[in-house]
């Protein structure tokens, strides 16, 4: 499968988004069919050190397992430690042409919310962007304004061959819209880690 379609239904999680244990959220979320996982442990409360890590390495089995893409969200130890598939950055974590000498054959995904972020990116590093926040999300405390699927649709016509996932405050009704626009996924937290029937809300998303 190339990385497009391994993107398309993409879970980001860590244990503060989670109200029970997520080794049994994850185990739902590949039972309804997602396709990719990013293991993103932050926020207040979120693990460290060496319980960050034993739960990195409970996901990336079952990942592993299950054949699901896993990606870790900007902690390069971790990358190297949980053997992760690839990594995902933000506008102020490590560039991705730094990341690219340090992992040449891994999957890098970089954040844009704008055209300046895009413009000062080293583009021929970057595996995939994701484009957000679309919509209105509650879940990250500093996420920028939403920029609605036309920003998905203006770097899909800028950049035809580079995967898009959108994200931010995505769920089933507003799904459709994103991929319209031209992302190749979407990535989400609280549709899948809040649902009550989580098999049934990949499904449906
Ligand atoms: N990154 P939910 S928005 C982790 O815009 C994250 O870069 C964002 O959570 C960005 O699906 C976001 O619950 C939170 O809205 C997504």
């Amino acid at each position: 499968m190339n990385l497009a379609s391994r993107l398309r239904k993409y879970l980001i999680m860590g244990s503060t988004n989670c109200t029970r244990d997520p080794v049994e959220i994850l185990l739902e979320a590949i039972e309804g069919g997602i396709t990719a996982f990013q293991y993103r442990e932050k926020g207040e409360g979120a693990l460290q050190g060496k319980e960050k890590l034993e739960l990195g390495l409970k996901l990336r089995r079952i990942c592993k397992e299950h054949e699901v893409l896993f990606i870790v969200n900007d902690d390069t130890d971790l990358v190297e430690s949980l053997d992760a598939d690839g990594v995902h950055v933000g506008q102020d974590d490590i560039s991705p042409s730094d990341l690219r000498e340090v992992f040449p054959d891994r999957v890098i995904g970089l954040s844009v919310s704008n055209w300046r972020e895009v413009e000062k990116s080293p583009t021929e590093h970057i595996d995939y962007f994701g484009a957000g926040p679309l919509f209105p999300t509650t879940t990250k405390a500093d996420a920028k304004k939403p920029v609605g699927t036309a920003w998905v649709k203006e770097l899909r016509d800028n950049f035809p061959s580079i995967p898009i996932v959108g994200i931010g405050g995505i769920n089933r009704e507003n799904a459709p819209s994103i991929v319209s626009a031209g992302a190749d996924g979407v990535a989400v937290i609280s549709a899948i880690t809040r649902a009550e029937n989580i098999p049934q809300s990949v499904k449906q998303l």
